[in-house]
């Protein structure tokens, strides 16, 4: 899964989340995230504050399942970028490079973000490759919480306001997932970041994309999981909505 954005500005889509995740104990060996768990994510350090909100949750509900045995694998997503490793710790997860490939079943799986297939739109290229860079994280880190909150938020303003500006919002570019392919080896690409589920066939290369997770309006709920199943040789694989089901509050009853 990837995009799901959770946070205190997506409390019914976090609450969600963490019930998921509950009842995933048993039912999977490994969860993994392409990127975005978060909506925002301004420091490891966030932890540590007294005050508990829905960053907590989440990763408290990630550290319970990976202590049941399920491997947690998190990529860092173009919102969550500073995930470090004391989240990992805290998670029981583990940082995946991205890309990273997946080998199962004899199959290799490239897994992304996403973000940096989406070459077209040069704003946002230069805009990564400053804030991936050691010295800006740094200096960023070493700013007092509060200070790095309101840059946090200044950011996802202006975000939405480029993003509502332009004509074509900006989308993977086909040729560069395939560059990304032939240089793993691989003709099977997962990732999210666009929030347009579909799956690409391109000559015999398959690419999915992930849909995001948004369940803060009951008419309008989204959220999928991708299953992998190892067979004999082959994988298979199965698209799951848990849109409708997850958007009945937590107190509903069962019908
Ligand atoms: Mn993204």
């Amino acid at each position: 899964m990837s995009d799901l954005h959770l946070g205190p500005q997506a409390p019914r889509t976090t609450a969600a989340f963490v019930r998921w995740v509950g009842g995933l104990a048993g039912r999977a060996d490994a969860l993994l995230v392409l990127g975005d768990l978060f909506e925002t994510w301004i420091g490891d350090d966030l932890l540590e504050q007294p005050q508990r909100d829905q960053h907590h949750a989440v990763c408290a509900c990630l550290g319970q399942l990976a202590a049941g045995g399920c491997f947690v694998g998190v990529q860092r997503g173009n919102r969550d970028f500073l995930l470090g490793s004391a989240f990992a710790r805290r998670c029981g997860a583990r940082l995946l490079d991205d890309p990273c490939l997946l080998e199962l079943a004899g199959q290799r799986i490239v897994l992304s973000h996403g973000d940096a297939l989406c070459i077209d739109d040069l704003p946002y290229m230069r805009w990564r490759a400053v804030c991936r860079e050691p010295k800006w994280q740094q200096d960023f880190l070493a700013q007092p919480l509060a200070a790095r909150q309101q840059q946090a938020a200044a950011a996802r303003a202006q975000s939405r306001d480029s993003q509502a500006a332009m004509l074509a919002p900006g989308d993977a570019d086909a040729s560069e997932a395939a560059r990304w392919l032939q240089r793993a080896r691989a003709d099977w690409m997962i990732h999210g970041h666009t929030h347009r589920p579909r799956e690409h066939w391109q000559q015999a290369q398959l690419r999915q994309v992930l849909s995001d997770w948004d369940l803060e309006k009951p008419s309008d709920p989204r959220a999928q999981a991708l299953w992998l199943r190892p067979r004999a040789g082959w994988v298979e694989v199965r698209r799951e909505d848990l849109g409708a089901a997850l958007a009945q509050p937590a107190d509903a009853p069962a019908t």
